[in-house]
């Protein structure tokens, strides 16, 4: 049996040596220290041998164990080096490879040109308000002179939630909430979503709007003139033109839109002014006394002018676009233009 243990330590030896990769080495511990190995198998021959013989053929089985897992093991180590090493020399990292650019967020378009709009008013002491999206008929319509029976109520322009409530279809109810708990003097600009029913190449159910309201003793039409043309040289130039037509809404008394002289043309006639010379650009007026009846304002003692602006259109100016879808497509080839 001694022989027999010492002709395995020296096989074992030698073909650990000329293994020659990871898997050979596992083959090789399977085949001498594995539970059906060589090794195993004649320790269960020890259960045969004499008593007096047991412990040192013991003591050699084991010293042979220990000398093939410590060959094993030396190998392993040898052989994991050697194959980083050859891996080194072969699989080459190319720093030169220019690396991918991570995907940079921006503002859309439509939020900067927002922005833009707030801060002309709050550097004119606007303040910024805002309210829900969701709001009641009340809000929406009736405390703003728009009694039931008025066209802009049709049931086809509006989305409604339940009875009574419905998308704000503008930001005026935000002003009526605010001089409900404001006395006057006020003077808020409101931004926000408002909703409604309509969708062409210049309508989105779903739009950027930004009104202003100013409200004090002595404000005139005047005034708001002024403030307009201040905002409008300011955003679009000092040479842009501003001028009004009559309107009509159901919160002022007189009412007008505004329109600037063509920002591509300077008002000699082009495919964007549609040969007009000039750009519908928001709708304004004095608001109406039965409004201030609502706000629970004094009409004998105030006066005040409010005006609204699609924010899509004015980018849609500014940056030639054709078509308000564009901006809300979402299409990154499109966004990140700006
Ligand atoms: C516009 C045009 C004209 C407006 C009126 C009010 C309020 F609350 F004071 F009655 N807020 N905004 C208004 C007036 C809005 O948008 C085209």
């Amino acid at each position: 049996m001694k022989d027999r243990l010492e002709e395995i330590r020296v096989e074992a030896l030698k073909t650990i040596d000329a293994a020659q990769d990871l898997a050979e080495v596992e083959q090789l511990r399977v085949k001498y220290l594995g539970r059906k190995g060589l090794l195993t198998e004649v320790l269960r021959g020890l259960a045969q041998a004499s008593a007096e013989e047991r412990p040192a053929l013991g003591k050699a089985a084991n010293d042979v164990k220990l000398a093939i897992a410590e060959s094993l093991d030396n190998k392993k180590v040898q052989l994991s080096a050697s194959q980083e090493a050859s891996a080194a020399r072969t699989e080459r990292l190319d720093l030169s490879l220019p690396g991918r650019k991570p995907l940079r967020g921006h503002k859309h378009p439509v939020m900067r040109v927002a922005e833009e709009i707030i801060d002309i008013f709050t550097q004119l002491g606007f303040q910024v308000a805002t309210g829900p999206d969701v709001e009641t008929e009340y809000y929406n319509f009736d405390s703003l002179n728009t009694p039931e029976d008025h066209p802009a109520r049709d049931l086809h322009d509006t989305f409604f939630v339940k009875p009574g409530v419905v998308l704000r279809t503008h930001t005026s109810p935000v002003q009526m909430r605010v001089m409900e708990r404001t006395q006057p003097p006020v003077a808020v600009i409101a931004p926000g979503r408002v909703y409604r029913v309509d969708q062409d190449a210049s309508h989105s159910p779903m739009f950027y709007q930004i009104e202003g309201l100013l409200v004090d003793k002595g404000i005139t039409f005047a005034d708001l003139k002024g403030v307009l043309m201040l905002f409008i040289h300011r955003y679009f130039g000092p040479e842009t033109q501003l001028r009004f037509r009559p309107h009509y809404f159901p919160f002022t008394e007189p009412s007008a839109e505004a329109d600037i002289s063509c920002t591509v043309c300077a008002g000699k006639g082009c495919r964007v002014c549609k040969h007009s010379g000039w750009l519908e650009i928001l709708g304004c007026g004095m608001v109406h006394p039965e409004v201030f009846k609502y706000a629970n304002y004094d009409y004998e003692t105030y006066t005040g002018f409010a005006f609204g602006l699609g924010v899509e259109r004015i980018a849609m100016l500014t940056h030639a676009i054709s078509s308000i879808h564009y901006l809300y497509e979402n299409d990154l080839r499109f966004l990140e233009q700006f």
